[in-house]
């Protein structure tokens, strides 16, 4: 169903023509642990929010910090110019977006639907056929940075999709990230991502052994941690998940279970290309061990637990 196009030119003057390119009305679908701080960002910059998440509950803090709240993911997407969906894996951004109640019910034409969650590069371009046949677009724009980089509004965001609409969407982008980068036509913000999730999670699973295996042999853990972030070793993840392990904390900034998924992903996209991977299998078990045992819902530095068990070795300070 092809809505009317957004106009909203009434009342602009020269004053208010600059505020009206930089914000942006502003549908937002899904409120979990990195879309509700990506989405107070969007509130904090000044952009007109309307917010839907399945549990009901988790948008009232948004709606207490102003933004207004949605009765469905169509309701969120009715009047605005972006909308962004944030939720958890390939049928579900299928559910929120071409579902029954779903975005594209609302979008107007030529509006924009951002997905910032992380899927299938398969799903995410027929999403994208299925936006494009109503009348409006979308581009694939997953994250990496976790809680942290949503919180603080530094995330690095993927794009993938049309070039001139990427741009439309960068005073958007701007307010959940410093490092946005445009990687290509549909699904290619989507396969960045995979490809960041390879590297990424293939770290914390080789620092996680280095740990454990640094703490079998009575090595100071955070002489251990330092000598490595400033050598060929040092990463994001060995500056900032190295010390939350070892002071023993795992409450998530990504999930357990996220990483699983995402290397689900890795390998299914593999597989249709008949790729062989040889690194990704074994990191997935990883994190399979990880959610199997119990960890499912802490962070990634978690898969330490799966190690400490099978050593009897802890890696603590
Ligand atoms: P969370 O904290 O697990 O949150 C997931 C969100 O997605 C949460 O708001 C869910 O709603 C929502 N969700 C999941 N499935 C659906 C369906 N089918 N319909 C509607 N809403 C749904 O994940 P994160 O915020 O850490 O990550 C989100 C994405 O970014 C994910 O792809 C990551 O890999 C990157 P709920 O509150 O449970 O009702």
């Amino acid at each position: 169903m092809v809505q009317s196009s957004f106009s909203g030119l009434a009342g602009l003057n020269a004053d208010n023509l600059r505020s009206y390119h930089t914000m942006k009305k502003i549908g937002f679908v899904g409120l979990g642990l990195i879309g509700t701080p990506m989405c107070k960002n969007l509130v904090a910059a000044g952009h007109d929010v309307k917010v839907w998440n399945r549990t009901a509950s988790r948008t009232e803090p948004l709606v207490a910090n102003g933004a207004q709240a949605a009765a469905s993911a169509a309701e969120a997407a009715r009047g605005s110019e972006v909308t962004i969906t944030c939720v958890s894996d390939s049928a579900d951004v299928e559910d929120v977006i071409l579902g029954p109640d779903g975005v594209i019910q609302g979008a107007a034409s030529d509006s924009i639907v951002i997905d910032m969650s992380t899927i299938s590069p398969a799903v995410t371009r027929k999403i994208a056929a299925a936006l494009q046949e109503q009348g409006s677009h979308m581009i694939d724009a997953p994250v990496s940075g976790g809680v942290t980089g949503a919180a603080a509004g530094t995330l690095s965001i993927m794009a993938g999709g049309d070039r001139a609409i990427f741009d439309r969407c960068l005073p958007v982008l701007e307010a959940m990230g410093t490092k946005i980068t445009y990687c290509g036509p549909s699904g290619m913000g989507q396969v960045t991502k995979l490809a960041n999730q390879i590297t990424g999670l293939g770290t914390m699973a080789a620092m996680c052994e280095a740990l454990v295996f640094a703490a079998s042999n009575g090595a100071d853990l955070d002489a251990v941690l330092s000598a490595l972030g400033g050598g060929a070793a040092a990463s994001w993840m060995v500056e900032n998940l190295g010390p939350v392990l070892v002071q023993g904390k795992f409450d998530p900034g990504f999930m357990v279970k996220l990483a699983h998924k995402d290397l689900r992903l890795v390998l299914e996209a593999a597989t249709e290309n008949n790729l062989p991977l040889v690194t990704t299998p074994i990191v997935t078990q990883v994190f399979r061990s990880a959610q199997q045992t119990g960890h499912g819902d802490e962070g990634i530095q978690a898969y330490v637990k799966v190690l400490e068990a099978l050593s009897g070795v802890e890696a603590r300070t």
